[in-house]
């Protein structure tokens, strides 16, 4: 569920920006400030979108922090086209990405869910599955795991397996083509009323997912990419979408390598809920569930709780990327 803010939290925040504003000159305090929903960026420039839903094109003010994709922000309009993001509103939730030399760079912010897409062909990869699911338990947002193109599966491909492990997990998982109707409805009614964001490789049809959803919207993404000057097919930059039963989806340009994301210890432990349930109870407490006598992890999965490719994959994240 989307979280709304309280009246009081809103005032807080309404104070807090009006005092932020006043400490710099070049922001003119007689413009009214605007709320706003940012819908995608392209290098320093901003769309963000006004409460009638009109789009309008912004530039932050200087010393901003980076602006993302679902950030809620103050605009102060110049004219009818442009705008200047005077405030970034505090953020729920922050999703970063590894960005060049390993350094974790902001995404998209006020998430509630993740929706990692794979495909059936190339086949869907665990280790990429739970590197997303250690970014999402640590948002604390819902995971969804779609298994698309569900069309190209043949008799050989085993999606059983794959589906009710994560589902065991708790995650809510669903198998999608878009050119199965009733997949589509059903991942509609998984979308609603929260903010979710589309994640995984590139090519495995996040977009084309969302344009079977939302067939309607691709004036949006044409008038989106003739701005940024990007002919491609392959997405660029997150953009944010509403979905017409309530809720929104922001679509994020494909990963093509893994790349590093320099979780802690502590983060890449919380990532996996059924590991991060039994650890503490080792006979050492800096046990690092590996050859130590009396560890819980490792008796649970000999004895078949924690499932052996979650552990290989805890454990390959956890000496690689700390
Ligand atoms: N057969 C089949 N093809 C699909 C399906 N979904 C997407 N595709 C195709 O897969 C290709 C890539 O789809 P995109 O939607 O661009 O993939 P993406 O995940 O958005 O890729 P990036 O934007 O690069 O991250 C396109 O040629 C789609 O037509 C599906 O359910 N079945
Ligand atoms: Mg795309
Ligand atoms: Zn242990």
């Amino acid at each position: 569920m989307a979280r709304r803010l309280t009246h009081k939290q809103q005032r807080r925040i309404k104070q807090n920006q009006q005092q932020q504003l006043e400490q710099y000159d070049d922001v003119n305090t007689e413009t009214p400030n605007l709320p706003a929903r940012v819908i995608t960026n392209f290098g320093k420039t901003i769309i963000a979108e006004l409460e009638n839903r009109e789009l309008i094109r912004c530039s932050p003010r200087q010393n901003l922090q980076q602006i993302v994709c679902g950030d809620n922000v103050l605009i102060q309009k110049l004219d009818n086209k442009d705008a200047v993001v005077t405030a970034v509103l505090e953020r729920e939730s922050l999703l970063k990405k590894p960005g060049f030399g390993g350094k974790l760079k902001p995404m998209a912010a006020n998430i509630d869910q993740v929706v990692i897409v794979m495909s059936v062909s190339p086949p869907p990869n665990t280790y990429l599955i739970d590197r997303y699911l250690v970014a999402t338990e640590n948002l604390s947002a819902s995971g969804l795991i779609i298994l698309n193109k569900t069309d190209l599966a043949d008799e050989n491909t085993d999606l059983k397996a794959l589906l009710n492990e994560y589902r065991e997990l708790g995650y809510n998982v669903l198998p999608t083509s878009i050119k199965d109707k009733n997949s589509i409805k059903a991942l509609d009614l998984a979308l609603n009323e929260r903010t979710s964001i589309m994640v995984g490789l590139s090519g495995v049809g996040k977009s084309s997912l969302i344009n079977t959803l939302l067939p309607e919207q691709n004036i949006r993404v044409g008038e989106v990419s003739a701005a940024s000057g990007e002919g491609t097919h392959t997405t660029t930059s997150s953009i944010l979408y509403h979905l017409p039963n309530g809720g929104e989806i922001i679509d994020s340009p494909g990963v093509r390598d893994f790349g590093l994301w320099n979780n802690s210890a502590e983060d890449v432990l919380y990532g996996f809920k059924e590991i991060r349930d039994l650890a503490g109870q080792c006979k050492f407490s800096d046990c690092k569930h590996d050859v130590e006598p009396g560890c819980v992890i490792n008796k649970a999965v000999d004895d078949g709780l924690i499932k052996q490719q979650r552990f290989q994959n805890y454990k390959k994240i956890i000496h690689e990327y700390t």
